[in-house]
């Protein structure tokens, strides 16, 4: 297997999907078994599936979240902390996942790009309440109520349809200018995901448009595969700790 040389030279940004999660037992989105295969995704994971039936989102919600705190991290996990550990700020992990792994493996410089399962937001744009923290478990046939303005709560997710935070995607932005003017190594590297999602499957473009190299760890061929100069095929949790050195 080709090698990931991590010297002084490299910067690296890291984009995960569904995949690096699965050996720890969260199912994916895509595929055998995937978590959209019996719940269309508009109907639970778009706004206008929530305003049509908050109940079927915040059950499918809760039993992810539910099932994403029984979970531990896997291997591949703990290779991205490592290598976070050994680049320093020339490291940035950008993650498409929402069951907060990354974090509780101990990964520090993450984004978490589509949000997070284990925090719940008010659904009125105008209230003043932040996102918080929430570890609850709603029982079927709840939908949380907004205690500063009534109205309800909603899991603080990015749905199809509604724009990413923008300063997290600043923030990519922002290192992949650093990483790209450097005069060092520029590495792009996706691992477990399957390509399907914007704007993720469109920062390999990014990144090959900035002169940097691309690196693909992954199960299956994803569906933007040919955009990656480097394909190593396999489970994230045994290709990523023997990939980096
Ligand atoms: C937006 C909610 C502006 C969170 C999710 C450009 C072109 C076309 C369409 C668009 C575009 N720009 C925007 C769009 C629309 C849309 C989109 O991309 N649609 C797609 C379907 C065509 N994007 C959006 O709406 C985004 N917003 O761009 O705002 C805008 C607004 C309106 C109109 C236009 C633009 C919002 C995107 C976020 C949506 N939210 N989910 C949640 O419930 O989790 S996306 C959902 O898919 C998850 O977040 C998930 O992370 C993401 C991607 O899935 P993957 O992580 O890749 O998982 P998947 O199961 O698909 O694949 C797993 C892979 O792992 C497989 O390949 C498998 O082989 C592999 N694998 C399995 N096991 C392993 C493994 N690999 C390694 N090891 C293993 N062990």
């Amino acid at each position: 297997m080709e090698t990931l040389l991590l010297d002084s030279n490299t910067w690296l940004l890291v984009l995960t999907g569904a995949g690096v999660s699965a050996e720890s037992g969260v199912p994916t989105f895509r595929g055998m078994n995937g978590l959209w295969e019996d719940q269309p995704v508009e109907q639970v994971a778009s706004p206008e599936g929530f305003a049509k039936d908050p109940l079927r989102v915040w059950r499918f919600y809760s039993q992810r979240r539910a099932g994403a705190a029984g979970v531990s991290p896997n291997p591949g996990h703990d290779a991205l902390v490592s290598w976070e550990r050994h680049l320093g700020d020339r490291f940035l992990l950008a993650t498409q996942n929402v069951d907060g792994l990354h974090s509780r493996a101990g990964s520090q410089r993450v984004v978490e790009m589509h949000g997070n399962l284990f925090k719940t937001r008010c659904s009125n744009d105008e209230c003043q309440r932040a996102p918080f923290e929430d570890t609850t478990v709603y029982a079927a046939g709840t939908v949380p109520g907004c205690k500063d303005c009534g109205s309800l709560l909603r899991p603080h997710i990015v749905w199809f349809g509604e724009y990413l935070d923008p300063a997290d995607l600043e923030r990519i932005q922002n290192f992949s200018l650093r990483a790209a003017s450097s005069g060092g190594r520029f590495v792009f590297l996706a691992a477990g995901t399957s390509g399907a999602v914007y704007p993720a499957a469109g920062m390999v473009d990014q990144v090959r448009g900035a002169g940097g190299e691309t690196w693909l760890v992954n199960l299956d061929p994803a569906e933007n595969s040919r955009r990656f100069e480097h394909s190593v095929q396999g489970k994230s949790g045994e290709v990523l700790p023997k990939l980096g050195r």
